[in-house]
């Protein structure tokens, strides 16, 4: 392509909506589903990925990469490689951070980055510290509608304000094992209830499911009809306005378009950002 601009090395930091939270809220599926396709690990356990950055891509195929650990070198890897890169059995992962190039990606102006959850093992924060390099990043918490407002989910969330004041946005994921009630009870007083809680202005909030937006968009009808139609419906429109809003952040920072290689993506200073904050270390 004709328009490479590593926007990065013009002092620029890439933008990028950065989905983070605990583990198994469906950060990974949430970003599939925005994919319209299965291309980031799923698990029912604590996955153990590294840091997961996603851009578009003109080209025909998806193409993975990964920044081998502790060098700066990307490489490229098969489908099967990028599934199987993650921590097995204690055994670390060969790479600090992985990427995907996707036709698919709905967004060209930003970069989609799947951090793992805060782990139970590890004692990994589930709130990205601030950097210059996260300066364009809009921080998507994926929390789970289920606990709903826990305390512990109130505190994730007003964590977020002190560090991303104005730049964060919570997802409500899983609204599929909710009831209607339930969901528009979360749906319309969560608001409420942040600003109760001394979070206000409360971020935008949104109730929904990645797994029936993944069904949608594959054409999964028999998990759709497992569903009641009316949970559905909530789960869609959810959804939707979910979309709307990374496009609205799309049109807030897209200034040029940005043709990703595996190079620029995997040794930009967001993927250095991204791998330290997954290391725990400080960064100024
Ligand atoms: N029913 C239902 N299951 C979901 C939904 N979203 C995610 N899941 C399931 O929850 C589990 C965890 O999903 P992941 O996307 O791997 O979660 P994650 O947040 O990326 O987890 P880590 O990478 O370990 O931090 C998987 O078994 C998913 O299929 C949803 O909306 N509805
Ligand atoms: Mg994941």
């Amino acid at each position: 392509m004709n328009n490479i601009i590593p926007q990065d090395s013009q002092g620029t930091p890439l933008p990028a909506a950065v989905f983070s939270g605990d583990f198994n809220a469906g950060k990974s599926l949430l970003i599939n589903a925005l994919l319209h396709q299965n291309s980031l690990f799923i698990s029912r356990e604590e996955s153990m990925t590294p840091p997961v950055l996603v851009a578009k891509s003109d080209g025909g195929d998806v193409i993975y990469g990964a920044r081998p650990r502790g060098e700066r070198e990307a490489v490229a890897l098969s489908r099967e490689q990028f599934l199987s890169s993650r921590k097995v059995g204690g055994v670390p992962c060969e790479s600090d951070a992985l990427c995907v190039l996707a036709p698919e990606m709905p967004f060209r102006h930003f970069v989609l980055v799947d951090t793992p959850g805060a782990s139970s093992q590890e004692n990994r924060p589930a709130i990205p510290a601030a950097a210059p390099a996260l300066d364009n990043a809009l921080f998507v918490l994926v929390t789970t509608l289920e606990y709903w407002p826990a305390r512990h989910t109130m505190s994730l969330i007003r964590e977020y304000q002190m560090r991303f004041p104005g730049r964060f946005i919570v997802v409500a994921n899983m609204a599929d094992h909710i009831n209607t009630n339930e969901i528009r009870r979360v749906r319309d007083k969560g608001r409420q209830r942040m600003e109760r809680n001394g979070i206000a202005p409360a971020p935008p909030f949104f109730t929904l499911s990645a797994r029936l937006e993944l069904a949608r968009r594959t054409g999964d009808d028999e998990y759709r009809r497992r569903i009641k139609a009316d949970v559905r419906e909530l789960c869609d429109a959810g959804f939707d306005a979910f979309r709307v809003a990374l496009y609205e952040f799309e049109a807030k920072v897209a200034s040029r378009a940005v043709d990703y290689d595996l190079e620029t993506l995997l040794n930009s200073p967001l993927a250095e950002a991204v791998i330290m904050n997954q290391k725990g270390q400080k960064i100024c």
